[in-house]
């Protein structure tokens, strides 16, 4: 069993006071943290308000840290509501604000599409809007934000994707069920399966080793798909709602690498994870609830094993984070809170959609990283509250 070490951030829920009007629900704060949880820089102020936030980066993958303008220090790009922003990563400066086209945007990456030494900006919007159509549109800005092209696609659905698919030295870009190259020219694409659908998903990794890569896609209400470089299927995978996508050595015995898809998260019930081989074939099929990351702590059957983070169909449930191995099988807990029953019922979340408590706060959200630079990675797991740090046993690893 890991054990915890346990950051209390100094100065998040130590205030009373109370705003007029409930709708302001506003949070930003960006905290930089080392650690042992003393902070660095603070840049806008912590949720001190005895109510629920809001905000629209709810994942791990908010965020993007690169040297963007070559410059040699690092930046932090991220979108907030309807604003893409530009930190100086060594003080917590804003260097460079833009505004995008809808408050839909949750995706921004740093891309390479030319060789001009400085990245470009690949960003879209995750979800609907007034403006647009679900998942768009998507935009390639260049270093100082101004924009070199725009699109919008059909299903291009949540998280884009890139890698530079045909060897060229620049990023191939991947939106919804469509590949364009670094130049934003088409290469291939394959129409959502329903009117709904949209991408929910994606890894563009080489499976079989062949130095191709393969671009696996989650269509939202349906199955997955294994595509091969060109486009063309390698497999069809059958799921009830494929939501994410991870890729991995998961399993020693296997040639090449797997791919374990998952299923949405539903009010009840539990749905189904699939372990694939690198052809598709089915390795194992398990019943989860809740998503996964990857890690890299040894299961026993490979080098990576998997982080679930399950989110109960009840308010009243555990809310437990789990070790497993890519079979399912759990390989231990870790103590973390397990309960935003109070949370819930307090704000009232149980009587909007329980899907929707995450945006409120009621969720644990993943992060795997070297923190301590010994070359093996830890678990942080984080509430709206608390860091919680977990490393593996030196004897497992
Ligand atoms: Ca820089
Ligand atoms: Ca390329
Ligand atoms: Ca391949
Ligand atoms: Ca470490």
């Amino acid at each position: 069993m890991p054990t915890p070490t346990k950051l209390s951030i100094p100065g998040i829920l130590n205030s009373t006071t109370t705003r007029a009007g409930v709708e302001d629900q506003e949070l930003f704060c960006l905290t930089l943290v080392d650690g042992s949880g003393d902070i660095l820089w603070q840049t806008g102020t912590p949720w001190a308000e005895n109510r629920p936030f809001s905000w629209n980066g709810h994942w791990g993958r908010f965020c993007d840290l690169v040297d963007l303008d070559g410059d040699g220090k690092t930046e932090i790009l991220l979108v907030h509501k309807d604003e893409l922003r530009v930190y100086d990563a060594t003080d917590g400066r804003l260097k460079n604000t833009r505004k995008l086209p809808n408050s839909g945007f949750n995706y921004t990456r740093a891309v390479r599409i030319d060789d001009s030494g400085q990245y470009h900006i690949f960003t879209k919007s995750g979800t609907s809007s007034r403006e647009h159509s679900y998942g768009n549109p998507t935009l390639m800005l260049n270093h100082r934000l101004e924009t070199v092209w725009t699109k919008q696609v059909e299903g291009a659905g949540h998280q884009g994707n890139f890698a530079d698919v045909d060897g060229d030295g620049f990023d191939e870009l991947l939106i919804g069920y469509s590949l364009f190259d670094h130049d934003g020219t088409p290469i291939w694409s394959h129409a959502p399966l329903s009117e709904d659908d949209h991408l929910d998903d994606s890894e563009i990794v080489d499976l079989d080793g062949d130095g191709e890569f393969e671009i696996a896609v989650a269509h939202d209400g349906h199955d997955a798909y294994i595509h091969n470089a060109d486009g063309s299927i390698r497999r069809r995978i059958s799921m009830h709602h494929c939501q994410n996508v991870l890729s991995g050595k998961f399993v020693d015995a296997v040639d090449g690498k797997q791919l374990l898809f998952v299923d949405r998260q539903v009010a009840t019930g539990t749905r189904d994870a699939v372990l694939v081989d690198a052809q598709g074939n089915e390795l194992s099929r398990h019943a989860t609830l809740g998503y996964c990351e990857p890690v890299a702590w040894p299961s026993g059957v490979g080098p990576v094993s998997l982080i679930r983070v399950e989110r109960p169909p009840a308010p009243d449930g555990v809310h437990r984070v789990l070790w497993v191995d890519p079979h399912g099988r759990e390989l231990g807990r870790f103590r973390v809170r397990d309960s935003f029953e109070d949370h819930i019922l307090r704000h009232g979340l149980d009587r909007v959609s329980y899907d929707r408590c995450t945006y409120h706060g009621a969720m644990h959200s993943p992060a795997v990283g070297d923190i301590d630079g010994d070359g093996h990675p830890e678990l942080l797991v984080t509430d709206r509250e608390s860091v919680w740090v977990f490393d593996v046993d030196p004897d497992r690893r």
